[in-house]
């Protein structure tokens, strides 16, 4: 064991320190500011107050927002919520009721409810994977002087020689040009399996290979899924729900894998970085531009230009101080964990940071974007710009983003948004106090940076995650969670992360986070190195003697596959399946389909996963049985459900420590 883990008292106050800075992005490049210090979280109730300042606003202006269309939604349909309704051929629509059991072609409750699942995966699948593709096409015309060089030629390289790409003695470009060809053919190749799936461990893959859910190509796995759901095919949900799995395979050890290796490649992998988070990053006296969505190949672009000189004496000419940047949703996380720029908030955010009337422009790319927005940017200065054919919206302004004229037209739009300043009106500005600091920028490899810290005097350990397995092994950290996903309007937005997280700091366990959930860690100040003082006294010892925060941020939902590569990192480096660690995720607060295609990676990969809002399948009892107890027979894992956040809490707890008393039985802890 790292003796540092047993002889604490010495480390806890030689432990790392590091300078508290940050930076945003203005017109004059990026500006430092001093951090505040932490002094305490800012609590879901104090999140709530500004939420519910800003709907005065949205009265004030006769806009809507989402809680009045959710209550114009109310009660939801039962059949949709049970995933008994079937439309899927003009026939129908068919829904199930005692009465009625079988739809008119005959298929049963657990027919429909499966393909329904299904398709949610192939959707989410399609959507995590085709931001991984129009990345890889950017990386496929990257060049030296033109928009989007490559910044991390290291991984390039690395992936190259995965790939079996001759390097020696080629230029960088030529390189990078054959690793994305390769790469895209991930997508359709006819035959074969996904690369990266040949990262996992031996244990996993022969489980793949097993029980015949080895992913093929991407494209091919979500046509699959589609094939079979199809009017007339497959009936049988226990097929329907292994599809499922190899279809999120394809994501998250294809797809997503990919988006993250290539956004890396092209962008720099992410460092340690300060940045600070909530609508209180928003300024009154500079021009706000929020990018929002998910694909960086958009934002960089326009947090680059933002920082051009030109740009920022055409704001203060405009009577502004300068140009404020901000981030939402998986954008945010992005260009937080590259850049240090500020993060305004996750999902149910977007409409609070418009109804603050201090944007002068909200640019989307990809996913999760309200379409809403065009509705509320009217009752407000506010420019609203659409940028990808993707995600076309009806009231916004279509100005589609091309890699060839990038930087012009991100000029374009920060011109038009610092020309947008002087309509600004005064009487509906409020922008609340509320912002924290925080420390962010988490990959895999930075993880193992930290941990090579403690191993100084262990050079046969660097590079490796032994010293987390020999915290996990002595019991100083219980074990790891990742909490991912979104906020979803059916429970109170952010409690369930909140609550979720206190207590698994308070039990010694460790958090990885990534999309919304690492959003509103982010807003409640839980990213900053003090959150120590929450924790137990075990994993409160791993902060400072390593010097991390609690709650590690690992990037966006598509940085997930960072979290696979963690815990197929610690399982090889222990010796140890995936499914026999202690590490589990869970998603509070979900709403996607692309959710759903991750929780079907995650448990493929052997990992269980809690879910604090019900999957649609609850009308059929054998889809219920497939998706908590079938899988395990499977993949050695599955869905925990309870929407009770206090519930779902106890029982991560009491199944991490079910976890460590089966490697204590086979005696390995
Ligand atoms: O991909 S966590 S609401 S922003 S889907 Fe969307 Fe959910 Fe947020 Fe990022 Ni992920
Ligand atoms: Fe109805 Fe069958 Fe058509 Fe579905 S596929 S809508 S259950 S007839």
């Amino acid at each position: 064991m790292c003796p540092a883990l047993q002889t604490t008292d010495a480390f806890l106050t030689e432990g790392p320190r590091r300078k508290r800075r940050g930076s945003f992005v203005s017109g004059e490049g990026k500006v430092k500011f001093a951090m505040s210090g932490w002094n305490q979280v800012t609590t879901v109730e104090e999140m709530e107050a500004d939420t519910q300042r800003l709907r005065d606003t949205a009265c004030q202006v006769c806009a809507e927002t989402y809680e009045d269309r959710k209550r114009n939604q109310t009660p939801q349909c039962r059949f949709g919520e049970d995933g008994i309704c079937c439309r899927i051929c003009s026939m129908g629509p068919c829904r199930v009721t005692p009465k009625a059991p079988r739809g008119i072609c005959g298929a049963d409750a657990h027919a429909i409810a499966g393909r329904n699942y299904l398709r949610m995966v192939a959707a989410g699948t399609a959507s995590h994977s085709d931001h991984a593709r129009e990345i890889l096409h950017v990386l496929h015309m990257s060049s030296r002087d033109g928009n989007y060089p490559v910044r991390d030629e290291q991984k390039l390289i690395r992936l190259a020689e995965e790939y079996g790409i001759e390097t020696e003695g080629r230029d960088i470009y030529d390189i990078a040009h054959e690793v994305a060809e390769t790469a895209l053919m991930e997508f359709g190749k006819p035959f074969g399996t996904q690369r990266f799936a040949e990262r996992a461990i031996p244990e996993r893959r022969e489980v793949w290979a097993r029980e015949g859910i080895m992913p093929r190509a991407i494209d091919r796995e979500i046509a699959t899924a589609m094939h079979m759901t199809h009017m007339g095919n497959t009936a049988d949900a226990e097929a329907l729900v292994r599809q499922g799995l190899r279809c999120g395979l394809s994501n998250g050890w294809g797809g997503s894998m990919l988006g993250t290796e290539v956004t890396d490649i092209l962008f720099g992998t992410p460092t340690v970085r300060r940045t600070e988070g909530n609508l209180g990053v928003l300024e009154k006296d500079m021009v706000n531009i929020a990018v929002h969505g998910h694909d960086p190949v958009f934002s960089e672009m326009v947090v680059f230009a933002a920082e051009q000189k030109d740009l920022g004496d055409r704001a203060r000419a405009a009577g502004a101080k300068g140009i404020n940047i901000v981030g939402l949703c998986c954008t945010a996380n992005e260009i937080a964990m590259r850049h240090g720029v500020r993060m305004a908030g996750n999902f149910l955010q977007q409409e609070n940071a418009v109804l603050t009337g201090a944007l002068e422009m909200m640019c989307v790319d990809v996913q999760c974007i309200f379409p809403a927005l065009a509705q509320l940017t009217e009752c407000f200065h506010t420019k609203f710009i659409t940028s990808s054919p993707i995600a076309r919206i009806p009231g916004s302004t279509y100005i589609e983003f091309k890699p060839e004229t990038a930087l012009e037209q991100a000029r374009e739009l920060v011109i038009m948004a610092i020309d947008n300043y002087k309509n600004r009106d005064e009487s509906k500005l409020f922008i609340p106090e509320h912002k924290q600091t925080a420390v962010v920028g988490y990959p895999t490899e930075q993880i193992i940076k930290e941990l090579d810290k403690v191993t100084n005097s262990h050079v046969d350990e660097r590079g490796s995650f032994r010293p987390a397995i020999d915290a996990i092994r002595a019991g100083v950290l219980r074990g790891a969670v990742a909490i991912v996903g979104c906020n979803n309007p059916k429970i109170r937005p952010d409690y369930s992360h909140f609550e979720i997280m206190r207590e698994l700091l308070r039990n010694d366990i460790l958090i990885v986070a990534t999309g919304c959930a690492a959003q509103l860690a982010t807003k409640a100040g839980l990213l900053n190195m003090e959150a120590k003082d929450l924790c137990g006294a075990g994993l409160k010892r791993v902060c400072e003697l390593i010097g991390i925060p609690p709650i590690l941020h690992m990037g966006a939902c598509v940085d997930i596959s960072r979290m696979m590569l963690l815990a197929n990192g610690i399982a090889r480096d222990w010796g140890v399946d995936i499914s026999q660690i202690p590490v589990v995720g869970v998603a509070p607060e979900w709403m996607s389909e692309k959710a759903v295609s991750i929780a079907n990676y995650v448990v493929s990969t052997g990992i269980d996963v809690y879910l604090g809002i019900e999957p649609q399948v609850k009308g059929s009892a054998q889809m219920m049985e497939l998706i908590t107890e079938g899988t395990r027979r499977i993949t050695g894992a599955g869905f925990i459900i309870n929407t009770d956040p206090h519930d779902l809490v106890r029982e991560i707890i009491d199944g991490i420590e079910a976890k460590r008393e089966a490697l204590a039985a086979v005696g390995v802890l």
